[in-house]
């Protein structure tokens, strides 16, 4: 059967989460045989992959994409996606705290309208965010500020649950981080991006990999270079043969 979805999970040292979080992805799309369940292990040091690996006995649909080394988010997600067979690539974080049940409401949009074409991603938005608050006011800032430049309109690009095509997402321009501004580059390519609540989870194991402030220091750059690329575009064009 062709593959109509990629799940695609960018994972690094979360072994104690990777089995909760693939048999709660499998429960979620139990009902459709053509999803396919992609882990991207970007060079986890703890027993992430043997952990995976021992999860295809009950997950048959459960593929693992292994880094040599640890990559980051971005390389990971982008080789999760190259991997992936699906026409529309759900990914979600992998430390469990994206509800899997939340697949269905990203996935909505793509299924509800008869020109669906011209979205090219559905992102999740994080309504009861459960995180330090720290690192929730720190990110409401470097939110506003973000807007403010790019005019996305995204107010949550940290929430990791997302949809969208697998041919669109891979013509956008890659650089480290670059998961983040998924909604600037859609956009930039003339794509629809839309926005739905999603519930957020505490993280259960494990500890997080990003620190608050090192976090704002490379946004400000990174920011910075989305403008840039906004400014460096001349538009959507479509191309046909004659
Ligand atoms: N592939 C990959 N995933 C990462 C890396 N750092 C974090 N992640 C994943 O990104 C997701 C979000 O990271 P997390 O540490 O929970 O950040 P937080 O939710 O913002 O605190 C989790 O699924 C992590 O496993 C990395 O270097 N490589
Ligand atoms: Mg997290």
């Amino acid at each position: 059967m062709a593959v109509a979805l990629s799940v695609v999970v960018p994972v690094k040292d979360e072994a104690e989460n990777v089995g909760p979080l693939a048999r709660e992805i499998a429960d979620a799309v139990r009902h459709d045989a053509s999803v396919e369940i992609i882990f991207v292990d970007d060079g986890s040091e703890d027993d992430t992959a043997a952990r995976l690996k021992h999860l295809q006995i009950d997950i048959p649909s459960l593929r693992i994409v292994q880094h040599s080394r640890n990559a980051g988010q971005s390389r990971a997600l982008r080789s999760g996606v190259r991997a992936a067979h699906g026409i529309l690539v759900v990914t979600l974080d992998g430390d469990g705290q994206n509800d899997p049940a939340d697949i269905a409401r990203v996935l909505a949009p793509f299924h509800a309208e008869a020109d669906s074409t011209r979205i090219g991603m559905v992102s999740g938005v994080r309504v009861k965010r459960k995180d330090p608050l720290v690192k929730r006011l720190v990110s409401r800032l470097a939110n506003r500020f973000r807007i403010r430049m790019l005019r996305d309109g995204a107010t949550d690009v940290g929430c990791g649950l997302k949809a969208f095509r697998r041919d669109a997402f891979l013509a956008l321009p890659y650089f480290d981080h670059m998961h983040r501004y998924l909604a600037a580059l859609m956009q930039r390519e003339g794509y629809e991006v839309r926005f739905v609540d999603v519930g957020h989870r505490p993280r259960l194991h494990g500890r997080s990999k990003y620190g608050v402030w090192d976090r704002l220091v490379v946004s400000i750059a990174d920011i910075l270079g989305v403008l840039w690329l906004q400014k460096r575009f001349r538009g959507a064009v479509e191309t046909r043969e004659l």
